[in-house]
């Protein structure tokens, strides 16, 4: 068994974190894991987040990493809905970079999550984000996007878990439940210079919380939810625990209509589960990463071991939670019909949508607020892809054309190979109003150009511009102008 050489105590850690990100001195709910976390207080969290690069070591290995205040797990931002969150963002890296906060139904303009601006080397930014009242309590993420440098950014580490509180009172009949956190990213290394992590992880380490081997303690019976996310640049996670099941309860922060039975939790880059752990017997138990291979010869193995979860102590009786009443999209219909094909050029240099390749300065995608459409993402390649669009969750309403039950919302999504997926999206919180993106969220491709830009317009704001610039203009000119300003000019200054 592998056992990590580096473990700093978890007060050690939190003492050297929290001096950094500490929000304020109230008494904290219980920790997720043993990452330094930041908890809103008096509904704002303040944190600073410093990136720069540095050296982390697993399991003996010393590798290059970035990482936000040294911690290449990312530190653990904890809200509730309608809180503010108020990120002093350091860039002491050699090049651009700037914040996303991803699944969060907030504004993309101005200081907000705005993965337009970029912040260059050496600067300092504000953002502030209002997490609205309604955003679904459940597991999220923040990390680096800008365009070109986002596999390697997040991929070396620039990325952390984001926690919307309240998920469990939500689940009906669940009640007070343990919640842990387990955070994975994988590190794709060029393994040739470093012998070490060839016999053991040959170029890929997977890890949970920052760690190679996690271990974590249940009582039999004991129902725990855990919050799982996958922070990886471009690898699917297969997540499983010997001798157990999962229950699925949110997928993206999204409650799932009835908790779903799982054997492996199959979470793409990008996405989370919320799932229920409830302990068997007394014994130790693998967590096993499934089909990463990872090391050489007698070491090579499609399935690590990245922890072990000990089950004992007296037993306990876990809750049955139940179906929660959820809201349908399918009940609403969609106004415009659109489709986006992925396709890349044969040397894999070019990841295109509908043959093009991003451009920061192109709309390529208009929607009027109010709207709901339906998008057919169809995937004409043998290449993994995963769907996102920021600021709203969306429904998979067909697989390969054929229509699927309401499963919950999600924020990502796989595309299969050679097929489609239908999605519905409600175009209806007036916050989104203003640009953003929606792209592969394999790194890779979306730093190669699979990337566009939605605009979602309010028809009534563009009016009113329209009609205060005519206005303006009859008042200097003595004459009208004869088009009308588009929303976005009122908020490029901004
Ligand atoms: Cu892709």
């Amino acid at each position: 068994m592998i056992r990590p050489r580096f473990l700093i105590p978890a007060a050690l850690l939190a003492s050297l974190g929290g001096a950094i990100i500490a929000a304020s001195a109230e008494p904290n709910p219980p920790p997720l894991s043993d990452v330094p976390e930041s908890v809103a207080h008096d509904g704002i969290l303040s944190v600073t987040l410093e990136a720069k690069t540095g050296k982390t070591n697993f399991d003996g290995v010393s590798v290059d990493t970035i990482a936000y205040n040294g911690i290449f797990a990312g530190p653990v931002l904890r809200l509730w809905p309608g809180d503010k969150l108020r990120v002093h963002f350091q860039n002491r890296l050699a090049e651009p970079s700037n914040l996303h906060f991803h699944g969060m139904q907030t504004s993309p303009r101005g200081n907000s999550d705005n993965v337009h601006l970029l912040v260059p080397a050496g600067k300092d930014f504000d953002y502030e984000v209002k997490i609205p009242r309604d955003q679904p309590p459940g597991t999220y993420w923040y990390h680096a996007h800008p365009h070109g440098l986002s596999e390697k950014q997040v991929g070396l580490g620039l990325s952390g878990a984001l926690i919307v509180e309240g998920l469990a009172n939500r689940v009906p009949n669940l009640g007070a439940v343990r919640e842990r956190l387990f955070t994975l990213k994988t590190v794709e290394m060029d393994d040739s210079e470093d012998p070490k992590i060839a016999e053991e992880w040959h170029g890929v380490i997977a890890t949970i919380n920052g760690q190679t081997n996690i271990e974590e303690a249940m009582r039999p019976g004991e129902a725990v939810l855990w919050h799982v996310g996958n922070q990886s640049s471009n690898l699917a996670a297969h997540l499983a625990l010997d001798g157990h099941k999962f229950t699925v309860v949110a997928r993206d922060g999204n409650l799932v209509p009835a908790p779903v039975e799982a054997e492996v939790l199959d979470i793409g880059p990008a996405s989370r589960l919320d799932v229920l752990v409830t302990g068997g017997a007394p014994g130790v138990y693998g967590l096993v990463a499934r089909n990463v291979l990872t090391g050489q010869d007698d070491k090579m193995s499609p399935n690590r071991t990245i922890g072990h979860v000990t089950i004992g102590g007296a037993a306990v009786s876990a809750p049955k939670p139940t179906a929660p009443k959820l809201e349908d999209l399918s009940q609403l219909s969609p106004k415009s019909f659109r489709t986006f094909v992925f396709t890349q050029s044969k040397d894999s240099e070019k990841f295109f949508m509908n043959d093009r390749l991003f451009d920061h300065a192109r709309v390529d995608t208009r929607v009027n607020l109010g709207d709901v459409e339906d998008w057919t993402i169809r995937n004409d390649s043998d290449d993994m892809h995963v769907f996102h669009i920021h600021q709203l969750p969306f429904q998979v309403m067909a697989v390969n054309d054929k229509p699927v039950p309401f499963e919950g919302l999600l924020d990502t999504v796989r595309v299969p190979e050679r097929g489609s997926v239908k999605i519905r999206l409600a175009f209806l919180n007036p916050d989104i109003v203003g640009k953003f993106m929606y792209h592969c969220h394999v790194l890779k491709h979306e730093d190669k150009g699979m990337m566009q830009v939605i605009e979602v317009v309010d028809p009534k704001a563009v009016k009113h511009a329209g009609l205060a610039r005519w206005l303006a203009a009859l008042v200097r000119r003595g004459t009208p102008p004869d088009d009308v300003v588009p929303i976005c000019s009122a908020w490029a200054a901004g």
